[in-house]
């Protein structure tokens, strides 16, 4: 394929507790999925790329250098990188890109985070291919639950035929849908349900019987929520998101693009029987999801002889919203003398309330532009604006060296205008959004409360809301409009699961509360690529503190300019 190939190369060295030293070497990468070759972006030449293991309390020195014929950025999903924006990679907010032949140098302090995160690159389309499980073990080992054999990634993912690279880019000169996947994939294959899939090998996971089994399954497809299910085992949930939660045994689970679960399983079954593990898309949106693309993977024991391979009993439907409620409404935290979740505030500073659209914009351009519904252009918002990334500098360094117009600091606080969010036939002047880069500011140490408000302004999802550099507390969510007078009196305050992903339920919302004590720049959006390069994104500053501990470090030297 004359497309060049596009490498990436990686040094990780972890400093500190360990004094471990990975070098990797670059190798060219060409992959082969549903019979058809191609040269992908990787870190290493791996795909899906390194897990990186460490231990609570870790501090990692990541030297990112750049072989690819693309700009790069690394993102640590999940790590909340404190008073050190810097390092945390989304590109044009906090840093520039890291063009080919550069390197830069990322510091991830491992602090309160433990169980299952991951990294991505952070620009364009380049996380479809680049992107890894982070493993984060408790310090000595101390797991809240019987310590388990071994673990596994279990990485969802999705494959193009074309160069995915491409992708954004055409999506924006068309003003239509970005071109959907052909395959999802575990830990990188596709599996026995698509063309090719079994001939060119699937993933397998091999176990012992009699053991337990830690599964870290992350969500890492560009574009789609995911049931997953395992054939003939219980799976027992016990964290998401870098955070414990109160053990739940389920034979599905709902992860929203980019969530992480963890899982326990106990091998506990006839090795006369081969196990599937198989996903495929939750999205309950009128024709955006693809409906009957499952992925598969292998559990297979040490002694078996190669059985019949077992389907999950129930893996549920792509538009099975009650399945995909019922799941989340039984995440909660764990708490218990050695996990607190004191830093959940049950007085609020400050209410926000954020409605999530997707929007029309009327065709102002050639018609070829224009190839959205009803010959329009798609957009998507956070309050009525589609955020507009800038180019010549990024947001981090405008805000720390003080330079004026790059963006502005009057983010609303609510909708400008209020409506049904979520009623039927949504009169036409809702369907078209504003565009800026808007920003919210937030006082050091504020405590704050966030309604995400799903709307049904052209269609309504489940959209995935992610936000960089916290952790909040999930305490309530519903479907409709949120009312304040009423929902609040139901908020779960005593053990609301910890994330840094939360699914807005389709036409509902969903209230966090976080305290805004990380300074730094921090972006907030839907994970759902498409919305996001729609514009369903946001931008929050928080303020020093009054302290050089309760502010900005100074910015790493190798720091990429835009120039
Ligand atoms: C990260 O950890 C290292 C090693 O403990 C420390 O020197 C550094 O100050 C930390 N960085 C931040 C931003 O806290
Ligand atoms: C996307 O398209 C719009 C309208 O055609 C154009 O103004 C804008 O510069 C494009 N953005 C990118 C990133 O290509
Ligand atoms: C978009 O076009 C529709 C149909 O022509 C029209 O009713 C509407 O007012 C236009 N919206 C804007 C914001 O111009
Ligand atoms: C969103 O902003 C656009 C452009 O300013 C405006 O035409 C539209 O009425 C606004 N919609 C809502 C729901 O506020
Ligand atoms: C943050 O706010 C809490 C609660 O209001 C207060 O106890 C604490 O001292 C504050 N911390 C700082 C560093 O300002
Ligand atoms: C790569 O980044 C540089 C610096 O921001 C920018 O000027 C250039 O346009 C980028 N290249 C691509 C292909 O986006
Ligand atoms: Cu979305």
């Amino acid at each position: 394929m004359g497309r060049g190939v596009f490498l990436f190369q990686i040094f990780l060295q972890i400093l500190i507790t360990h004094l471990l030293l990975y070098i990797s070497q670059v190798k060219s990468s060409p992959y082969t999925r549903l019979c058809r070759s191609k040269h992908i972006l990787t870190v290493n030449g791996e795909f899906p790329g390194p897990t990186l293991r460490v231990h609570r309390g870790d501090s990692v020195i990541v030297k990112a250098h750049n072989d690819a014929r693309h700009n790069i950025t690394l993102h640590w999903h999940g790590l909340k990188q404190p008073r050190n924006p810097w390092s945390d990679g989304p590109e044009y907010i906090t840093q520039c890109p890291i063009r080919p032949g550069q390197t830069f140098t990322y510091t991830l302090n491992f602090t309160d985070e433990e169980g299952t995160i991951w990294w991505h690159a952070h620009n364009s389309w380049a996380r479809a291919t680049v992107h890894g499980a982070i493993v984060v073990l408790p310090k000595n080992n101390r797991y809240p639950f019987p310590t388990p054999h071994a673990d596994f990634p279990l990485i969802l993912g999705e494959w193009w035929k074309r160069d995915v690279m491409g992708i954004p880019g055409n999506e924006n000169i068309t003003g239509g849908e970005p071109t959907l996947s052909d395959a999802f994939t575990i830990n990188g294959r596709p599996g026995h349900l698509y063309p090719c899939g079994e001939q060119e090998g699937m993933s397998r996971i091999k176990v012992e019987r009699g053991r337990r089994y830690l599964f870290r399954i992350i969500n890492a497809v560009m574009d789609e929520n995911m049931f997953l299910a395992l054939a003939g085992h219980k799976m027992t949930v016990v964290g998401t998101d870098g955070s414990y939660t109160k053990p739940f045994i389920t034979s599905y689970l709902m992860i929203t693009a980019g969530q992480t679960m963890d899982v326990l399983v106990e091998t506990n079954q006839s090795p006369e029987m081969v196990y599937l593990v198989a996903s495929r898309a939750y999205n309950d949106a009128f024709g955006a999801g693809f409906d009957h693309s499952t992925t598969t993977a292998v559990l297979e024991y040490y002694d078996s002889d190669g059985g019949s391979n077992l389907f999950p009993r129930y893996l549920p439907a792509v538009n099975d919203t009650p399945a995909a409620t019922a799941f989340t409404r039984r995440l909660r935290s764990l708490v218990d003398d050695t996990h607190r979740i004191d830093h959940l505030p049950m007085q609020v500073d400050q209410r926000l309330f954020y409605t999530f659209s997707v929007n029309l914009q009327n065709c102002t351009v050639a018609k070829k532009h224009c190839k959205g519904p009803f010959g329009r252009r798609f957009a998507a918002s956070v309050n009525n604006i589609s955020f507009v990334t800038p180019t010549k500098v990024d947001l981090l360094k405008a805000y720390y060296s003080h330079i004026t117009g790059v963006f502005e600091s009057n983010f609303p606080d609510n909708p400008p205008t209020k409506f049904d969010y979520t009623g039927d036939n949504l009169p036409e002047n809702l369907l078209s959004s504003g565009f800026g880069t808007r920003v919210k500011v937030l006082e050091y140490n504020t405590s704050v409360e966030i309604v995400l408000q799903g709307t049904n302004v052209l269609v309504s999802d489940n959209h995935p809301i992610h936000f960089h550099g916290t952790t909040f507390f999930t305490v309530g969510w519903g479907f409709g409009n949120f009312d304040e007078n009423k929902d609040p009196g139901g908020y779960n305050l005593v053990d609301p699961p910890e994330q840094n992903t939360v699914g807005v339920p389709k036409n509902g919302w969903t209230a966090i509360r976080f305290v805004a004590d990380n300074p730094g720049i921090w972006l907030m959006h839907c994970h759902l690529d498409r919305h996001q390069n729609w514009g369903m994104t946001m931008v929050i500053i928080v303020k020093n503190g009054n302290t050089p501990e309760t502010s900005i470090i100074p910015p790493p030297k190798d720091l990429p300019s835009c120039d």
